[in-house]
């Protein structure tokens, strides 16, 4: 693999050298360390949640891509393969029950042998299993009957002792719990039962785990979501202690929130666990990233980076991970699209004159402030990322090799055109 994808970068190798001297140069002119982004661009790794590899569904239906990985052996090595093509996806995040590994041992054997660690691990009390005696139809951490309560926090229970195993140090919940119709349930018992749960499956964690809280305002619910927001999951964060925090899905905002400034304000606060990336034009719609509004993917990396750089409160390094659908393209053509627009945009936050942006904005120079974040958004930098690659022996166009080394159909030879990936 490593061998083929050198071969393929070899054509490259002068015009990566000659636009990122030329970059390089006005940057360095401009004060930056150009060595400084450059490693911090290598050390940036994403997650790649397990579900990810196969192709999406909607509420109408579902189309197989083909190759798709059908046990979670194939998904590491479809993960490892995005890995090895782009340098930054050295992470995987498990979803329980969709992935369990039969054998703790070997599956972190083989995460190893694809350079892989684990990230934050996934419960699921969003639908019964297979055999469930008691349901989560009318909700699980929130219900209110206590013995449904309790199946969801035992549920979440295991999911920290299947990650504990497998040497990951985060489980992130997300509800489904809400009500559809005005009634049909108590906003506040609700939220009251949801507080106690997350407290106990917080409470047997390992002390060296973080607890990652995400909200989301509507969906499957459509009158009331328990955990709608930043703040109600902050405010839970809040109760159950210093390693729980919030975690960001960028598709679950209502249109037009001002993400950025959520950010900022959960870093202010040291509460920012993790974020989730996707794109979205209307909903939750889990486009590729970058795919609808790059400038505002731009606008939350510099609050990240200006937020993590001045680190009142000591935010740990927040959990990244993609979390989107594929239902038109190939997941893994999808996913290393993705990763270009992450590594676009925080680059893109890297270069931003910082002075000069303070200094507007002391002088009340509104035009002054939008051209300084506009010159950094209208560079391309995509001259950094693939030096970054070329020194890393990955594919300096991840996409392009992907598709000259045919590697789906390569795939869909080895697992049959039928072949599809669990859980969705
Ligand atoms: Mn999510």
């Amino acid at each position: 693999m490593q061998e083929e994808i050198q071969k393929h970068n070899q054509a490259s190798f002068t015009r990566v050298s000659e636009a990122f001297d030329f970059l390089a140069n006005k940057l360095t002119k401009n004060g930056l360390d150009v060595g400084n982004i450059l490693s911090q661009l290598s050390g940036f790794q994403v997650a790649i949640p397990s579900w990810a590899l196969g192709a999406g569904g909607t509420r109408f239906g579902r189309y197989g891509i083909g190759g798709e990985p059908a046990n979670l052996e194939d998904k590491f090595h479809d993960v490892g393969l995005i890995h090895a093509l782009t340098g930054c996806a050295g992470a995987i995040s498990l979803h329980i029950p969709w992935d369990i590994p039969k054998d703790t041992l070997a599956i972190k054997e083989l995460a190893a042998a694809n350079g892989l660690v684990f990230d934050a691990v996934n419960s699921n009390t969003f639908q019964d299993q297979p055999g469930q005696k008691l349901s989560y139809k009318f909700g699980s951490l929130s219900n209110v009957n206590k013995d449904i309560r309790d199946l969801a926090i035992a549920h979440n229970k295991e999911v920290v002792d299947i990650g504990n195993a497998l040497g990951s140090k985060s489980i992130t919940v997300w509800l489904a719990d809400g009500s559809n119709f005005p009634g049909q349930s108590n906003f506040r018992t609700a939220l009251d039962f949801t507080a106690q749960s997350l407290q106990e499956i917080y409470q047997y964690m390992p002390t060296d785990w973080s607890l990652f809280i995400e909200y989301k305002p509507y969906e499957p619910h459509f009158y009331h979501t328990v955990i709608q927001d930043w703040g109600t999951s902050l405010m839970l964060a809040n109760a159950c202690g210093n390693h729980a925090f919030t975690l960001v899905d960028l598709g679950h905002h209502l249109p037009n929130t001002n993400i950025e400034n959520i950010v900022s304000t959960l870093i202010y606060q040291g509460k920012l666990g993790g974020f989730h990336f996707n794109d979205s034009k209307y909903g939750d719609d889990d486009l590729t990233v970058g795919s609808i509004k790059p400038y505002q993917l731009f606008l939350i990396f510099n609050e990240l980076v200006w937020g993590l750089e001045h680190n009142i409160k000591n935010n740990p390094a927040p959990a990244w991970m993609i979390d989107a659908s594929h239902n038109l393209k190939d997941p893994i053509e999808d996913l290393i699209q993705s990763l270009d627009a992450i590594l676009i945009a925080f680059v893109q936050a890297l270069i931003i004159d910082q002075k000069a942006l303070q200094t507007a904005q002391m002088n009340h120079d509104v035009s002054l402030a939008q051209e300084i974040l506009q010159d950094a958004y209208r560079t391309d930098v995509r001259p950094l990322i693939q030096k970054m690659r070329a020194s890393k022996n990955v594919a300096i166009d991840p996409l392009k090799t992907y598709r000259t080394m045919d590697i789906r159909n390569k795939l869909i030879a080895k697992r049959g055109v039928n072949s599809r990936a669990t859980g969705l």
